[in-house]
């Protein structure tokens, strides 16, 4: 039986959420234009007043946000409260440019909580359950997310944090953790560890897996599920609107359920910034309607996606979004063609190799090269060279097959790939260095 952790909205009809957001957004917009000179500014210029924002419907007045206005910002101009009322800041890892900075009041951190717990009861959480949460404490918002959507649900709480995979491993089989919180890459990485222990996946007490912070396929989660024998859920989320939970899976498995309530979701296109219809790919825009310190008015998160109100069998009533296929700046440009990395990964784990790949691109002699280094399990390294080479012709053709352009398989030794604890890195493009 499907459990939910706030049903009144998590299953409201979908007219009473539509009206909460109409009510909600207007409150929202006052509240940014009155205390964030940043934004105000952002729509005098765009000749937009508040009285011009009578619910969603007019939300294509407003101006967007783009990460470089956080930079501009940084790090106090997109502030809503006084630093007095904050009590905590999250950050991203600021591997390009500058980091961004989040503040939280108190109100901030029980909501974001309440979503992430709301994630966990979709995955089948209750207060029997033993909850090991293996995203990075700290700065990250991860770890810190989830140990209070855990704590709300009333979870046994294993704040393990990332690393240290014995650790990790002793514990899921000690405390007996029935959900495990990580990346899917980690996962990934903790289930072939426990398979080269001998464990199988009956002898693991694991039951489900909450598994984001980046982009992992279908094939992805199969693999993962039958090594664990477990659900995996797959949950989305970003720093400049909370963390993980901005929207998550329900038992259908078949994209994640946006917390409407605290959040605007709409598709772009990333080239004009048009509004497109509901099952159209583009860009993914949030707005935040209940955000008090870091209210952020339609920010361009970079991800592409495409969203959908079918009917869910869960009962919850929020739109879902798919599966994100990887940022717009992750998008790789090959010879023309848009390359996603998740495309490549979805290739080869459905040919059975595991999820350990490296992708590298380089420019020779003017022309664009790409080359995809994907470890062998341990059964393949034992098969001739003869067969080795057959495998890697099989690969090149499917890569071709999906991709539309030309890639050079190495198929390198098991654990020859540097193994991630948190957000895996895929992507070597030498072409930029
Ligand atoms: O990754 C928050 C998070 C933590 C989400 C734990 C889920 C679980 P940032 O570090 O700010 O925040 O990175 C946000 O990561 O814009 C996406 O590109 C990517 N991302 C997050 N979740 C998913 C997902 C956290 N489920 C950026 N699928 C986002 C694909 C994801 N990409």
């Amino acid at each position: 039986m499907e459990r939910y952790y706030q049903p009144e909205i998590e299953c409201a009809p979908v007219e009473q959420i539509k009206a909460l957001q109409d009510e909600r957004l207007v409150k929202q917009v006052k509240h940014v234009w009155d205390n964030v000179p940043y934004y105000r500014k952002k729509m005098e210029e765009k000749g937009v007043t508040p009285d011009d924002i009578k619910g969603t419907k007019d939300m294509y007045k407003l101006p967007f946000l783009t990460k470089d206005d956080l930079r501009i910002a940084y790090p106090y101009g997109l502030m809503g409260k006084p630093l007095k009322e904050c009590v905590r800041i999250q950050s991203t890892s600021g591997t390009t440019g500058k980091r961004v900075v989040a503040f939280y009041t108190q109100h901030d951190i029980d909501l974001w909580e309440d979503c992430c717990a709301r994630a966990i009861v979709a995955a089948g959480g209750t207060d029997e359950d033993v909850c090991q949460v293996s995203y990075g404490y700290g700065l990250f918002t991860g770890g810190p997310g989830l140990n209070g959507g855990s704590h709300k649900v009333g979870c046994l709480t294993v704040p393990t944090s990332s690393g240290n995979t014995e650790r990790q491993i002793m514990f899921i089989q000690d405390l007996k953790s029935t959900i495990l919180c990580c990346t899917p890459s980690y996962a990934a990485y903790l289930g072939e560890t426990m398979k080269e222990m001998g464990l199988t996946p009956d002898q693991i007490p694991l039951k489900a897996g909450i598994f984001g912070a980046e982009a992992w396929s279908e094939e992805m989660r199969q693999d993962i599920q039958n090594t664990l024998g477990i659900k995996a859920y797959d949950i989305y989320g970003l720093t400049e609107l909370s963390g993980p939970g901005v929207s998550f899976e329900c038992s259908e498995q078949s994209g994640m359920h946006i917390n409407e309530d605290h959040f605007i979701a709409e598709i772009i296109d990333p080239n004009t910034g048009e509004v497109l219809p509901e099952g159209t790919k583009g860009e993914l825009v949030f707005t935040s309607l209940t955000k008090e310190a870091f209210p952020l008015l339609r920010y361009r998160t970079r991800d592409i996606c495409v969203l959908t109100r079918k009917k869910c069998s869960c009962g919850r009533t929020f739109i879902k979004m798919a599966k994100p296929m990887g940022r717009s700046d992750d998008m790789l440009i090959i010879r023309g063609v848009n390359v996603f990395p998740s495309q490549i990964e979805a290739v080869l784990i459905a040919a059975g190799y595991p999820a350990n790949y490296q992708i590298v691109v380089d420019r020779v002699k003017n022309s664009d090269t790409l080359d995809v280094q994907v470890e062998m399990t341990p059964e393949m390294f034992a098969d001739n060279v003869g067969e080795v080479k057959k495998r890697q012709a099989a690969l090149e053709a499917g890569l071709r097959s999906m991709l539309g352009i030309s890639a050079k398989v190495v198929l390198v030794a098991p654990k020859t790939i540097a193994r991630s604890e948190g957000k895996a890195v895929r992507v070597i493009d030498k072409r930029k260095i």
